[in-house]
């Protein structure tokens, strides 16, 4: 089953002005597209056509003949959540009493989850993502880091929140000022309700 490309849940100027309507055209229409006709192209004769997206995608991950793959998938995989993780009039601590407790207690509280998801954004060298994701064994909550097309799901962590940090997603808008797109994002993108959907859905546990 080929992979598609959802529609963006929003307008391509509903995230004005902090992110721009030219900046979801070439991003959604031209970089989430490339990744799903390369990886479409890619996963023929790999055995993996009918898994589902996250198995193909985590099977890929654990084969170093399938990293071209991997690539594709991951990147399908994320930009799939990063429009839902983003919402006009988003952003701030719009967040329910259960998942502020868990930030309280394993991240230290909001403003110290602001920082340190900002700051791992900012301190991703080159291309890659920042993250909110809950560890499936521990339940605890955790702030990582990944290159390229990489996320927390190989690592068996379940990601509920993520920033693309690749220059295609801040440079027409921010041009260099990675600091200033990832404020944007936390303060006035984030959408909570979809990180709550996540968070309240539980691990996902991907058999490979
Ligand atoms: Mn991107």
């Amino acid at each position: 089953m080929a992979f598609t490309l959802p529609e963006l849940p929003y307008a391509y100027d509903a995230l004005a002005p902090y992110m721009s309507a030219e900046t979801l055209e070439y991003h959604h229409d031209k970089h989430h597209n490339a990744y799903i006709v390369k990886g479409n192209e890619l996963i023929v004769g790999t055995g993996l056509e009918n898994k589902s997206l996250e198995e193909a995608m985590v099977a890929a991950f654990q084969d170093k003949a399938k990293a071209g793959l991997f690539n594709q998938l991951g990147q399908h995989y994320n930009h799939l959540h990063f429009w839902n993780w983003m919402a006009p009039h988003g952003g701030g601590k719009k967040i329910s009493q259960n998942l502020t407790a868990l930030i309280d207690k394993d991240l230290g509280g909001y403003d110290t989850f602001r920082g340190n998801f900002i700051q791992a954004g900012l301190t991703q060298f080159g291309s890659g993502w920042c993250w909110l994701a809950q560890d499936n064994a521990t339940g605890k909550l955790e702030i990582l880091k990944t290159p390229n097309g990489e996320n927390p799901l190989p690592m068996g962590k379940t990601p509920l929140l993520g920033c693309d940090v690749w220059e295609h997603s801040y440079y027409i808008d921010y041009r260099n000022a990675r600091q200033k797109y990832l404020e944007a994002f936390v303060d006035n993108l984030i959408n909570w309700d979809y990180v709550q959907q996540l968070f309240e859905q539980g691990p996902i546990k991907v058999a490979a």
